[in-house]
């Protein structure tokens, strides 16, 4: 047969076919989404996973009137090729590409913008009850969420007010019993029972009584429940279901890898007016043997060979040097061993953060608490109440999330908790939503916080050694996602003291400060600008607060001209500091301060990105020229 995905520019498309043929547009959907990502990396294998709900959805719901909320978005592949973005698909998480998640400024199809879990049960509520209020009473919307992603806690503040509002949504559950790992948790076993319980492997007659009311369609829905009973449970009315008890009509568990099924059922429940969640079970990596195999590889594999599944190595990787998260990984470990105090924390990324490797080794002091990261904070403020010194690692910008419990249950206790943020800075083909750009600036402004970012991994190993030393607070230490620079970096361990920074070198013109990996631009700059007989000082300030005045004043005395040079948000970040440093003693400096400016950066490589920012090494070394140009 022709291909049928070739001639799918739309859902107007998709919706000629026949249901017959459905089978097959997904079949081409997977090998498009296999073709694709095995050369320009990306999310594989929750795509895969959501094939045949992807299409069912498409056939059955009239997007964009009708508005389909992906959570999280990293499945949304087949999303973005039925609508529109067939021919795109290739500058996927490229510059100046199409995103990896959707975006409502790329697709009208996107109906809200995502990146961060636990979102879509909330947003598609707030869709619903707006169209209440237009008037739109066949307005559709549909929330579609993970089993990982049920974990957060703003899918059950979601869910909670959805059920009570008596809101006309669906919440689609796409059970595929992972996280990013293994998926954890009270709600993970539930699921897990709801498919293996005897009392829900029996039909129950309210399911029946439902469905007669919406006597033509509903056939389609029994037809389907009669031709499947070895496979489709399904409860209702059940006050002991958990969607129930909220106020949710609960359909399932159905086989999410059935397209005409899945088109049956979607059609009966459109009629069905209400909150109503819908539990389908798939399989993560879906039609790609290896990806089936190992879920938690191939979330986000990297470029792989689409025949044989091996994955290739990042051309950048040099086996001599490690990621800042490996290093991370270590050393925590390492000190986990000296210190029995230590604990671990991480909101469902132990592979991400690398704090799997403390769980292997110490299962009984290192939680992966689900995606949860308010939780997470909280969870380690408890423990730091007793006398643990927690470790909790979260990405800068899941990080946002827990503002308030840093603040409140951490901060103002003046609790021991090490905030490890990993991915601080711009992350590459992630985009916006990832770019872990604001922790300098909200970290900073929080009475009792050490701010600090390494310049390497050795500086990280020994910030890390520090932070767990007695009564030093709550301590934030942020790093890139990436490589770090030095070969042997199993270095003893040196304390740091809190609030110093250090020369790194000297020079008269211009005198620049950096924080963090930033250093390192500097240090390239430098030898650029040698060569052209400009001499630049280079100080790596280490932290943002306290922020060392012996430097600042140093710097002051010496230097007209300043440089700030950050990987995060310019304002209210370091540069912000030591503008108020020298405004609160009198100092007037010309200071420029380098960063990431006052918009959102979208995706790209992380060079790319440090480009177009200007605080890559070329930008520092036009800066400083300009600079000093202007001063002659
Ligand atoms: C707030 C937040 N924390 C962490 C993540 C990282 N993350 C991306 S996908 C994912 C797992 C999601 O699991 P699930 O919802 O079950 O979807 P699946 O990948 O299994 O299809 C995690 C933890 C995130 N996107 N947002």
């Amino acid at each position: 047969m022709a291909n049928l995905l070739e001639n799918i520019d739309y859902p107007s498309d998709l919706k000629k076919v026949k249901e017959k043929n459905l089978p097959q547009v997904c079949a081409e959907l997977r090998e498009m989404i296999i073709r694709e990502a095995s050369c320009n990396p990306g999310h594989f294998g929750a795509s895969m996973g959501v094939v045949e709900l992807t299409v069912a959805l498409h056939y059955v719901y009239n997007a964009p009137y009708d508005k389909l909320i992906w959570d999280v978005g990293h499945q949304a592949y087949g999303h973005k090729i039925l609508t529109g973005r067939r021919k795109q698909f290739h500058t996927n998480r490229s510059y100046k590409g199409i995103s990896g998640f959707p975006n409502r400024s790329e697709s009208e199809y996107d109906a809200f913008g995502v990146g961060h879990s636990s979102t879509s049960i909330s947003a598609a509520l707030g869709i619903s009850i707006a169209a209440q209020l237009n008037g739109e009473k066949d307005r559709k919307v549909v929330a579609i969420i993970g089993d990982g992603s049920m974990t957060g806690g703003m899918a059950f503040e979601g869910l909670n007010n959805a059920g009570g509002a008596n809101a006309d949504i669906l919440v689609i559950l796409n059970d595929n019993n992972m996280s990013i790992d293994p998926n954890v948790g009270g709600i993970s076993r539930y699921f897990v029972r709801m498919q293996t319980s005897k009392a829900y492997n029996k039909l129950r007659s309210g399911v029946w009584q439902v469905l007669k009311h919406f006597r033509k369609t509903g056939r389609n829905m029994l037809a389907l429940l009669r031709k499947h009973q070895h496979a489709v449970k399904s409860l209702v009315f059940d006050d002991s279901n958990l969607f129930e008890a909220l106020g949710f009509r609960y359909f399932g568990p159905v086989d999410g890898h059935d397209v005409v099924g899945l088109t049956r059922i979607l059609n009966d429940l459109k009629e069905i007016p209400g909150p109503k969640l819908l539990h389908i079970l798939t399989k993560k990596g879906k039609g790609f043997i290896p990806a089936e195999k190992d879920a938690t590889k191939w979330h986000a594999p990297g470029k792989f060979d689409a025949v044989t599944g091996e994955i290739f190595k990042e051309s950048d990787s040099n086996p001599k040097i490690a990621k800042y998260q490996i290093v991370f990984g270590q050393t925590l470990l390492e000190l986990a061993r000296k210190n029995s105090e230590i604990v671990g924390v991480t909101p469902a990324m132990p592979s991400g953060c690398s704090m799997n490797i403390m769980m292997e080794e110490m299962p009984d002091r290192a939680f992966d608490v689900g995606i949860a990261e308010p939780h997470a904070v909280t969870f380690a403020a408890g423990l730091a109440v007793s006398g643990k010194i927690p470790f909790v690692n979260i990405y800068s910008s899941f990080m946002q999330r827990s503002y308030d419990q840093i603040i409140h249950d951490v901060a103002l206790q003046k609790l021991n908790v090490v905030f490890c943020m990993d991915r601080g800075g711009l992350v590459g083909a992630d985009g916006a939503t990832h770019h872990g750009v604001f922790d300098l600036s909200f970290m900073r402004n929080i009475p009792n916080m050490t701010v600090s970012a390494p310049m390497d991994e050795i500086e990280l190993r020994n910030l890390m050694y520090t932070a767990q030393l007695p009564d030093k607070g709550p301590f934030s230490i942020r790093y890139p996602r990436g490589n770090g620079l030095n070969r042997e970096w199993k270095t003893d361990f040196v304390e740091i003291t809190v609030g110093k920074g250090r020369k790194m070198a000297d020079g008269n013109d211009v005198a620049i400060l950096s924080i963090g990996h930033t250093g390192n631009f500097v240090t390239q700059a430098r030898k650029m600008l040698t060569a052209e007989n400009i001499s630049v000082a280079h100080y790596d300030m280490r932290f943002v607060k306290p922020i060392d005045s012996e430097i600042l004043d140093e710097v002051a005395a010496g230097f007209d001209q300043i440089i700030t040079i950050e990987d995060g948000l310019i304002d209210g970040g370091f540069g912000s500091a030591v503008l108020e440093y020298f405004a609160s003693r009198g100092i007037q400096k010309k200071v420029v301060r380098l960063g990431v400016p006052d918009r959102f950066v979208e995706q790209g490589t992380q060079k790319e990105l440090y480009r177009e920012c200007g605080f890559d090494a070329e930008g520092i070394c036009q800066t400083v020229r300009d600079m000093i140009k202007v001063s002659v």
